[in-house]
This record gives C-alpha cells, sequence and structure tokens, in this order.
C-alpha cells in the first residue's frame, strides 16, 4: 500500500530488510553498541559482512533516538542508517525516544542527499513496543517530518508479519 503527502511516496509492504535493493538506505533496529545483535540487526551484519562493525566501532555506543550512518558494504544499499529504539517500560518517554529515532534517521538521509530509504519497525521485536502502538508513532513523525525534506522522495516500511503489515497500512490509511 502507498500514499503519496507531500511529494513523498510512504509505502508499506511486507518482506525483509536486507532485501530492498532499490532504495539507498535501509534503516537498522540497532544496539547501543553497534554490534551484530539478533532481529533486524543480526541480519543486517550477517548480510553486509564484518566490515560494518568495523566500521561502526568508532561511533558507538549511541543513545535511545539517536542515529548514525555508515556504508552499506556488502549489501546492496549505499548506506545503513542505525537506530537505538527504545526498550519499551524502561527508555522513557519511550513515544519520545522512538519518534526521534524516525526524525533523526530522515533528518541524516535528507542531508546525505538520499532519495530513499526502507525502516523496520523499530522497537517492536526484542525491545516490545506494541506494534499497534509503534506503528502510530512511525508513521505520524514521518508525516510531521516530510515538509522539511529536501531529497527524501520515498520512504518503505518494512515489515515481517502479516500482521504488523495490516497495524501499518491501518495507521497510514488514516493519515
Ligand atoms: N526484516 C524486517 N523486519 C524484521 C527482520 C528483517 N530481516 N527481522 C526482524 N524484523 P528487532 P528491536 C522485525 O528485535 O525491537 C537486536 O538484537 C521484527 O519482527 O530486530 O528494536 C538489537 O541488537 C520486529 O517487528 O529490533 C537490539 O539489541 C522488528 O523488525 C534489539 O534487538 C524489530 O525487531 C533491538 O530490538
Amino acid at each position: 500500500m502507498k500514499k503519496e503527502i507531500s511529494g513523498v511516496t510512504i509505502e508499506c509492504v511486507k518482506g525483509d530488510i536486507v532485501k530492498q535493493p532499490d532504495v539507498t538506505a535501509i534503516v537498522n533496529a540497532a544496539n547501543a553498541w553497534l554490534r551484530m545483535g539478533g532481529g533486524v540487526a543480526g541480519a543486517i551484519h550477517r548480510a553486509a559482512g564484518p566490515g560494518l562493525e568495523e566500521e561502526c566501532r568508532p561511533l558507538a555506543p549511541i543513545k535511545p533516538g539517536q542515529a548514525v550512518i555508515t556504508g552499506g558494504h556488502n549489501l546492496p544499499n549505499k548506506y545503513v542508517i542505525h537506530c537505538l529504539g527504545p526498550r519499551y517500560g524502561i527508555d522513557k518517554p519511550e513515544d519520545k525516544l522512538l519518534a526521534d529515532c524516525y526524525r533523526n534517521a530522515l533528518k541524516l538521509a535528507d542531508e546525505h542527499q538520499i532519495d530513499s530509504i526502507a525502516f523496520p519497525a523499530i522497537s517492536t521485536g526484542i525491545f516490545g513496543y506494541p506494534v499497534e502502538e509503534a506503528a502510530e508513532v512511525a508513521l505520524k513523525t514521518v508525516k510531521e517530518v516530510i515538509p522539511t525534506l529536501k531529497h527524501v522522495k520515498h520512504i518503505r516500511f518494512v515489515l515481517h508479519s502479516d500482521f504488523d503489515l495490516k497495524v501499518h497500512e491501518k495507521v497510514l490509511e488514516s493519515l
């Protein structure tokens, strides 16, 4: 499902974040130390190869809500933007910290003249953020940031399950 807001396309698809060869940057649901880990971070580091962890080392640790950028190494994407999402119930206020992830990632992308970017549902896996709440924060933040973007024209949410896709589509529809 797609929607256009102020000339920027927002899209929700079901899939794997490391299989988005047509976007310039993918976003990592990282850990503070920017190491391999599980979930999205594991998939990204496995696909990118050891050069990614090496490039990440001097950039770590990062704080909840922060975003940093690296190259894509063996991934088909030019860049990886690493965001540390809040741990639900622990890092507070979690909605502000989650919004910061999307805001900071998009700002960084725009500064690097990136035209297209794919996000996973940050914090909704190991970090325990309920997907319904996270989708509201994610999509509303993206809508809010769009008017400030000069280069980013395509924003894709890559969801791992039918349920997560449905939840995001419902919020996108209501934007
Ligand atoms: N592509 C797209 N989405 C995925 C993929 C994939 N390949 N794999 C999982 N998801 P998570 P978090 C979904 O746990 O909650 C890591 O170990 C998943 O179903 O990757 O921010 C880090 O090292 C869920 O909906 O990220 C951190 O320690 C969403 O992506 C911690 O986990 C996010 O799940 C970060 O936890």
